[in-house]
């Protein structure tokens, strides 16, 4: 009897334990992910900042037409179709501030859409 009235407690503690756990580890499990949206001429947000070694996923929306991203120093390249997310996953492993262009033109402002990511340590 006594037991019985016990095992829902410690499952319930055990419930608790686990969801304390949660916010310790997803960083090692699954990489960060970062909605980024394109509409002409414009990144939106326009700039990223990342940790050197960390994974990242950038999910990247077209609102308008098609786009790319490109960062040549980072060796990205991908191309953004409208009402098609692009995921684009990465692991930054230099530090520094790199910029990324539309690499699908777009348009009179395609050559001042960017996207700029900073790395740091
Ligand atoms: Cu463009």
């Amino acid at each position: 009897m006594k037991l019985k009235s016990a095992l829902p407690t410690v499952f319930l503690a055990m419930l608790a334990a686990s969801q304390l756990l949660v916010p310790v580890t997803p960083a090692e499990l699954a990489p960060r992910r970062i909605e980024v949206t394109a509409k002409r001429f414009q990144f939106t947000p326009a700039e990223i900042t990342l940790k050197k070694g960390e994974p990242v996923v950038l999910v990247l929306s077209s609102m308008d037409t098609t786009h790319g991203l490109q960062v040549k120093e980072l060796g990205l390249e991908t191309k953004i179709h409208k009402g098609q997310p692009t995921e684009l996953a990465f692991t930054p492993d230099k530090t520094g501030t790199f910029v990324g262009h539309c690499s699908v033109f777009c348009g009179s402002g395609h050559g001042s859409m960017t996207l700029t990511l900073h790395i740091v340590e």
